[in-house]
């Protein structure tokens, strides 16, 4: 037969395992994350996952520890006045067991770090395109290097489009990035991927991108008055695309036509 409080503490239970379910059933497995639009992102988003579902096994554990410690050794109207409960200094297997799986989870999310970090940061000296790209105040210059095609920012201020860099589908994109003046900064939200542009220092990442579509760049360090103006994009299209567009753009640089910017509104974010 059960006591009230027994039953009382059941309900409680099943009330915390509704929400906690609902709360998870509600959410996507993204868990805020931009879905991830190269082949980069998707290891830095994998990663994300893995951390956040461990922080949920984590939090639940200590909050259930708690909320049962607060609910099962609470003071009862029974329990007589000044009477105190057991005390007691020291448990080693409990000590050794809350000092070894907290050791071991960093341990295992500390290799995964490495290894995703190993994956994003990797670069190559043979990729199928290599974008020379510099910042400035207040633009962006695109030099897709040994094919004769730049595309820089127009004076940048409010309703200005930025460039728009075309990057070929599922190809090794290597951006060779560095500034022409102070510190600023590469990113394209959808790409999970954010690097400073230092002057005097050349870093260079690769990029694969896996989705075709249009995703918004912008500069990421305050970098002066226009710092927010300093916007562009990039354009993922299929391999064909790209070599139909490079040689259109060649011709047209070629001839001293301006290349053409895209306006606002067409470079607005999402898939093709
Ligand atoms: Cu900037």
């Amino acid at each position: 037969v059960s006591s009230p409080r027994r039953v009382g503490s059941r309900r409680l239970l099943a009330a915390a395992v509704v929400a906690g379910a609902s709360l998870l059933t509600s959410c996507s497995w993204s868990f805020g994350m931009p879905s991830p639009r190269t082949e980069q992102a998707g290891r830095t988003f994998t990663l994300w996952q893995v951390f956040f579902v461990v922080a949920c096994i984590v939090a639940a554990i200590v909050y259930g520890l708690i909320v049962w410690s607060l609910v099962r050794y609470r003071r009862r109207r029974s329990d007589e006045a000044g009477v105190r409960g057991r005390n007691f200094s020291q448990h080693v297997p409990i000590e050794i067991v809350y000092t070894a799986i907290p050791v071991a989870i960093v341990v295992v999310l500390f290799g995964l770090s490495v290894r995703t970090e190993h994956g994003v940061a990797w670069t190559t000296d043979h990729p199928d395109v290599t974008v020379h790209v510099q910042g400035y105040q207040w633009g962006w210059r695109f030099d897709y290097v040994g094919q004769g095609v730049e595309l820089v920012s127009r004076p940048s201020g409010p309703g200005v489009a930025g460039p728009q860099m075309v990057l070929p589908l599922g190809r090794t994109v290597k951006i060779v990035l560095d500034s022409d003046d102070v510190i600023h900064a590469f990113w394209v939200p959808d790409f999970l991927f954010k690097r400073d542009a230092i002057p005097g220092r050349t870093s260079s990442f690769v990029l694969s991108p896996d989705h075709a579509g249009t995703f918004q760049g912008t500069c990421a360090e305050f970098c002066g008055l226009n710092h927010a103006y300093m916007r562009f994009s990039v354009r993922v299209v299929s391999a064909a695309q790209f070599q139909a567009w490079l040689a259109s753009q060649r011709s047209a640089q070629a001839a001293g036509t301006p290349s053409p910017v895209p306006s606002p509104s067409a470079s607005a974010t999402g898939a093709a």
